[in-house]
C-alpha cells in the first residue's frame, strides 16, 4: 500500500520531486556569470560524452538511468492520510536539546532517555565502506529534509570526516565544507557527527597542534555538532589533543576506544577487558562528553559486547556509551542489540540498502528488534521503509563503485581489517586479476600486523599494515623472511614512518629488534609526533593561497589545504576548468547521456539549464579533438573536447 500510495501521489506523478531541493536551497549555488558557467559545464559534459567519466575507481556507467523518486512520509496522526509535509525541514530533535543545554546537558539527556538511540551512518561510513566513499553531496542533500523528519529522534547523522573529506576534493571535485553547510541547513534538528582521526585530523599523518584546533573550530562554525575522536593506535597523548580541540571548539566530544582482539577470548592477552577499562578511565579523566566504542573491523561478538559494555556501564553509571561496529562477519546486528541490553545509549546503523557486509547493520532490523523490547529507538518502521526506497535507488546509481563484496566473511576475526579497508584491498586484489591474490593479502595482513606488534588497526595505522601486507605479497616474503632480512629490505615508506614513531606510540611499544632494523639511522620519535611540529601561520598561508588561486580562497579553504595540500591544489585547478560540478545530477556526472536526452541542471536559484546532447563530431586529426554539440535552453553550442582514446 505504501508503494502504491507513493506511485499514485500527485507530486510524484507531476515529476516535481527531483527539483524541489534545488529550488528551495539557492544558497548552494554560488553566483558566477552564468554564460561562463554554462560553458565550463558543457566542457565537462562534453568530456564525459567523448571519453566517459574519469573518476578514479569507476567501473562502467551508473546502474540507474532514471530520475530518483523521492519518498513520501506517512502521517500516522492525520485522519485523512495526508502525508507529512517535507517541503520544510523538521524543527524538533536532539539538536534542540544540545543547543539549549550544551554538550554536558545533552549527554545527560541522552543518558536519561529510556530507550536506545541510533546514529545513522548512511551519509558517511556506509558509503565509505561499500562505495569507496564516492557518494556526492547532491544525493545526500536531496533526501536531507525528508530525513530530518523521518529520523527526528536519531541521536545523530554521521555525515562528515573519515575519508569523506579527502575523497570529496580528490575524486568528486567538491568542497567538503560546502557539504557540511548544505546538510546543516537542510537538517537543523538532528546533531551532525563527524569522525576525526585525533591528532591526524582528517588526514593520514600528524599535524601541528594549531592545525587540529583550527580544523575543529571551523567544523563547528560550519555546522558540525559531534566529534567522534579516535587515535589509530589508541595513543592517549594523541587523543588528548583531539579531545581538547573538539571541546574548545564548542562541540560534543565523543572520545573513542578502538576495539581490537576479543575480550571474551581468554587466549587473546593483549587487548583484554582490563586494557579497555584502563583506557576508558584515562579518557574519562580528560573530561569527555561521550564514550565511543569503535569496532572498526566488526570483531565485537555479542557475548564480548555484553562483557565490555556491561563492565563499563557498571563502573560508570552516568557515562553515555555509543557503540559502532561493521557487519563484515555478519554478526553486528546481534552485537548492537547485545550492547543495547548491556547499557549502551546509542548504537550505529545504516539504512537497509546501504547496510550489511562491510557497512553497519541494518537500521530496519536493529530498530525493529529493539522495538519489541523496552529499548525502542523512536524511529518508525514506515519511515525507514520510505528512506530505504530512496537509498535503494541511490545504491543502483553508484553500482560503478561497488567493491563486489557479496557475502559475509568471518575471516575478519583473524585478519581484523577495518570495513572500509576491506573493500578497498579486495577491490585492488580483484583488479590484479589473480583469484588467489585476495586470500594471500588477508594472510599477509595477519603476518604484517604481527610484525608491527599486533597494533590497533584503523586509518592511518591500518594503511601501514595494508601497505606492509601488499608489499610482502608482491615481494613474496614470509614473516620470517622479513625478520631475517630486515636490515637489507626496502620497506614501504608508511611502514618505516610507523616504526619511526610518526603515528604515535603503539600499545605495548614497538617490537625490537625489528624497529631498529627497519629504521636504521633515521630519526625516532618517542613521544607525541605533532608536539615537535612548527605551528602553521594561517594568515600568511591564506595570503599565499589567494595570490596563487584568487580572492575566493576562504579560511576553510586554507584548512583544506593544510590537511591535503596537493589534493587541494588539484581540486582548485579542476574547479577553475569546469566550475562547480556539485549541481550536476550523478547520472550525468558519472555517465554519458543518450543523444537527445534532456538534462535538467540547476546552476543557481531560478536558473535551470535544459541541456541536450545533439551530436559528437569526428576527430580533428591535427588537434586530436572532437566538437561536441549541445542544445542549451534551445540554443545550439559546440565545445571542443580532447579525445583521449
Ligand atoms: C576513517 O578514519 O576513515 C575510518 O573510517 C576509520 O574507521
Ligand atoms: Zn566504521
Amino acid at each position: 500500500p505504501f508503494l502504491f500510495r507513493l506511485l499514485t501521489h500527485d507530486v510524484f506523478i507531476s515529476g516535481k520531486t527531483w527539483t524541489t531541493f534545488i529550488d528551495d536551497t539557492p544558497e548552494l549555488f554560488k553566483l558566477v556569470t552564468s554564460q561562463n558557467r554554462a560553458q565550463k559545464l558543457l566542457a565537462y559534459l562534453g568530456d564525459v560524452a567523448v571519453n566517459g567519466s574519469s573518476i578514479m575507481g569507476q567501473a562502467g556507467e551508473p546502474g540507474l538511468k532514471d530520475e530518483i523518486v523521492l519518498p513520501i512520509l506517512e502521517n500516522r496522526d492525520d485522519p485523512n492520510g495526508v502525508p507529512i509535509d517535507t517541503t520544510m525541514p523538521c524543527q524538533t530533535g536532539w539538536r534542540n536539546i544540545l543547543l539549549e543545554k550544551g554538550p554536558e546537558g545533552f549527554a545527560k539527556a541522552v543518558r536519561e532517555y529510556p530507550g536506545v538511540l541510533i546514529m545513522d551512518t548512511t551519509w558517511r561510513d556506509a558509503h565509505q565502506s561499500l562505495l569507496a566513499t564516492r557518494l556526492r553531496t547532491i544525493d545526500i542533500a536531496n533526501i536531507a529534509k525528508i530525513s530530518s523528519h523521518a529520523l527526528a529522534n536519531a541521536f545523530s547523522l554521521e555525515c562528515w570526516g573519515g575519508a569523506t573529506f579527502d575523497v570529496a576534493m580528490r575524486f568528486l571535485y567538491e568542497d567538503p565544507w560546502e557539504r557540511l553547510r548544505t546538510l546543516r541547513k537542510l537538517v537543523p534538528n538532528i546533531p551532525l557527527q563527524a569522525l576525526v582521526r585525533g591528532a591526524n585530523g582528517v588526514g593520514y599523518t600528524s599535524y601541528p597542534d594549531n592545525a587540529i584546533y583550527d580544523f575543529s573550530k571551523r567544523a563547528v562554525e560550519n555546522g558540525l555538532d559531534i566529534f567522534r575522536v579516535f587515535d589509530s593506535l589508541n595513543y592517549l597523548e594523541n587523543m588528548k589533543l583531539g579531545i581538547d580541540a573538539a571541546k574548545k571548539a564548542g562541540g560534543v566530544c565523543e572520545a573513542v576506544v578502538c576495539y581490537s582482539g576479543d575480550v571474551a577470548n581468554p587466549k587473546k592477552t593483549k587487548y583484554t577487558l582490563q586494557y579497555y577499562l584502563d583506557f576508558v578511565d584515562e579518557l574519562v579523566n580528560e573530561g569527555i562528553h561521550i564514550l565511543g566504542i569503535k569496532d572498526m573491523a566488526g570483531l565485537l561478538k555479542p557475548a564480548a559486547a555484553t562483557m565490555l559494555i556491561g563492565a563499563i556501564r557498571k563502573k560508570y553509571p552516568d557515562l553515555v556509551i555509543h557503540v559502532h561496529s561493521h557487519d563484515t562477519a555478519g554478526i553486528s546486528a546481534a552485537s548492537m542489540i547485545a550492547a543495547a541490553h548491556a547499557g549502551a545509549d546509542v548504537v550505529d546503523v545504516a539504512i537497509d540498502s546501504m547496510s550489511g557486509l562491510t557497512s553497519q547493520p541494518s537500521m530496519g532490523a536493529v530498530c525493529m528488534a529493539l522495538e519489541q523490547t523496552h529499548l525502542g529507538t523512536g524511529i518508525r518502521y514506515s519511515d525507514i521503509q520510505a528512506l530505504n526506497l530512496y537509498w535503494s535507488q541511490v545504491r543502483m546509481l553508484y553500482t560503478c563503485f561497488e567493491a563486489n563484496v557479496r557475502a559475509s566473511d568471518s575471516s575478519v576475526f583473524a585478519h581484523e581489517m577495518p570495513g572500509g579497508q576491506y573493500t578497498n584491498l579486495m577491490f585492488q586484489a580483484a583488479q590484479l586479476g589473480l583469484g588467489t591474490q585476495w586470500t594471500q593479502i588477508k594472510q599477509k595482513y595477519i603476518e604484517a600486523n604481527e610484525l608491527c606488534g599486533d597494533i590497533i588497526k584503523v586509518t592511518p595505522s591500518s594503511k601501514v599494515v595494508g601497505d606492509f601486507a601488499q608489499w610482502m605479497v608482491s615481494n613474496n616474503l614470509s614473516k620470517q623472511d622479513v625478520i631475517d632480512k630486515a636490515e637489507t629490505l626496502d620497506f614501504p615508506s608508511s611502514v618505516v614512518e610507523f616504526f619511526q614513531g610518526y603515528l604515535g606510540q603503539p600499545v605495548g611499544g614497538f617490537p625490537e629488534p625489528l624497529r631498529s632494523r627497519v629504521i636504521r639511522d633515521k630519526p625516532r620519535i618517542d613521544g607525541r609526533p605533532g608536539a615537535t611540529l612548527a605551528p602553521i601561520d594561517y594568515r600568511a598561508l591564506k595570503h599565499e593561497l589567494r595570490a596563487k588561486f584568487g580572492k575566493h580562497i576562504t579560511d576553510v579553504d586554507v584548512t583544506s589545504y593544510v590537511m591535503y595540500p596537493k589534493v587541494f591544489e588539484e581540486y582548485q585547478g579542476f574547479v577553475e576548468k569546469y566550475g562547480d560540478l556539485s549541481v550536476v545530477p550523478t547520472r550525468y556526472f558519472l555517465g554519458r547521456p543518450d543523444i537527445g536526452e534532456e538534462m535538467h541542471i540547476s546552476i543557481e536559484k531560478g536558473k535551470t539549464l535544459i541541456i541536450k546532447l545533439l551530436a559528437i563530431g569526428p576527430v580533428d586529426e591535427g588537434k586530436g579533438t572532437r566538437d561536441v554539440w549541445f542544445e542549451v535552453n534551445g540554443e545550439v553550442r559546440a565545445v571542443p573536447v580532447d579525445d583521449k582514446s
